[in-house]
């Protein structure tokens, strides 16, 4: 059996990629953050109570910040692959909380890649490596993106993923290791972080559509993004480290639409004309914005074989469906008292 161990398992793709491996047969291993309330709700239904036996995800407390703790679950793990999923992802907050971005993101990266290289050295063992790249390192280059596509991030954000991807070709040139550098862009799901853009708008759109809110505050429209399913997206990880080569790959669906474009289609969905609930609040504008990111797959069709099976009008519809549905039951439990509405006033 196959051990693979996830930094950010209890993310949006970490939830994804621990169903992917379990179904093939995979003993997951995660590491997961301290927190004071539960934060596991997107891998709850994985889980299964080790005392029972045969428990097939298994989680370890630690974090990138601390490269002991790093060490130590990879000692004990002993995988076949890492992925490494663990981030402050959010573009926007990485402009209030640069140094912590940078330190988890970029130091964060080199901490696991340092731990994976004692191990693999003490150990003689082969460890697979993905590293969570992102479209956000082309920033304003001109689109469409692929894997020759100079790097020019905008925010700090962006900016620590580049010093990871070349952290990891070094290491991979440096020591002979098996990394591969994933160059994702944007995807989504009914599991995205409700302040992302694509989530927000689904959750304001359910929500509206029950009367528990009646506006939604969105900074830039016009910026363009190539959207994706994340549940196709785990799966081009997974195929990276199945190569007989490490390489590094581009991730997308080759069309991008603008958030206006995304707003317009999800209320249209639930029946909302959206021009009566939508207003510009510019506390959500960037210091600096990416404008279009638009990726060519072309490489990861060809290699990999992969392509994504997901349309965008099956990923908004889906999104909004779960939304409209999650907003009917918080609507109940509002109703008879169980739950304050505070949703409205979340920041994204
Ligand atoms: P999420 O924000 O949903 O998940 C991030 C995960 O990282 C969570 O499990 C979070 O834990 C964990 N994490 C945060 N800080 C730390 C830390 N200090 N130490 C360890 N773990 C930490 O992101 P996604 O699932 O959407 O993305 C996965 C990865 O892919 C990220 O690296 C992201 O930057 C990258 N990426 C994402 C894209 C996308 O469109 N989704 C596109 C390209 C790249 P907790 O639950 O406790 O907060
Ligand atoms: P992004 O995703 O920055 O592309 O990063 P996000 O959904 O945050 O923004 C997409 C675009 O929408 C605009 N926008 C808003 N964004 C948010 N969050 N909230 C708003 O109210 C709003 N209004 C307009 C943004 O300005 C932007 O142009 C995501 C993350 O998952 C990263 O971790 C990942 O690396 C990249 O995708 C690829």
């Amino acid at each position: 059996m196959k051990r693979a161990l996830i930094t950010g398992i209890t993310g949006q793709d970490g939830s994804y990629l621990t169903e992917l491996l379990i179904s093939k047969g995979y003993e997951v291993h995660g590491i997961i953050r301290r927190a004071s309330l539960f934060n596991t709700d997107r891998i709850d239904h994985l889980y299964s109570d080790p005392h029972n036996g045969g428990a097939k995800m298994v989680l370890h407390y630690g974090d990138l910040a601390d490269g002991t703790v790093l060490r130590r679950v990879i000692e004990t793990v002993q995988p076949d692959e890492i992925y490494n999923l663990g981030a402050q992802s959010h573009v926007k907050v990485s402009f209030e909380a640069p140094e912590y971005t940078a330190d988890v993101v970029g130091s964060g990266t080199l901490r696991l890649l340092e731990a994976m290289r004692d191990y693999a050295d003490r150990s003689g063992k082969q460890v697979r490596f993905y590293q969570a790249g992102s479209s956000e390192m082309f920033g304003a280059a001109k689109p469409p993106q692929s894997e020759d596509t100079a790097f020019y991030p905008r925010s700090p954000y962006a900016a620590a993923k580049v010093a990871a991807h070349w952290y990891a070709v070094n290491y991979r040139e440096a020591y002979n290791l098996f990394i591969c550098n994933g160059i994702l862009f944007n995807h989504e799901s009914p599991r995205r972080g409700e302040t992302f853009v694509t989530r927000k708008i689904t959750r304001a759109v359910g929500r509206i559509k029950h009367g528990l809110q009646t506006k939604l505050y969105l900074g830039n429209m016009d910026s363009k993004r190539d959207w994706g399913f994340a549940g196709d997206y785990v799966e081009a990880m997974w195929l990276m480290l199945q190569q007989e080569k490490p390489d590094d790959y581009v991730v997308a669906t080759g069309e991008a639409y603008s958030v206006k474009e995304f707003v317009e289609l999800a209320f249209g969905k639930a029946g909302l004309d959206w021009q009566k609930y939508v207003e510009i609040d510019p506390r959500y504008f960037r210091p600096t914005e990416v404008d279009y990111l638009l990726g060519d797959p072309t490489k990861c069709k060809t290699k990999l074989n992969w392509k994504p099976k997901t349309s965008f009008d099956q990923l908004v519809t889906m999104m909004v469906e779960q939304d409209v549905d999650l907003a009917a039951r918080e609507k109940t439990l509002i109703d008879a008292g169980f739950k304050a509405n505070g949703g409205a006033a979340r920041h994204g």
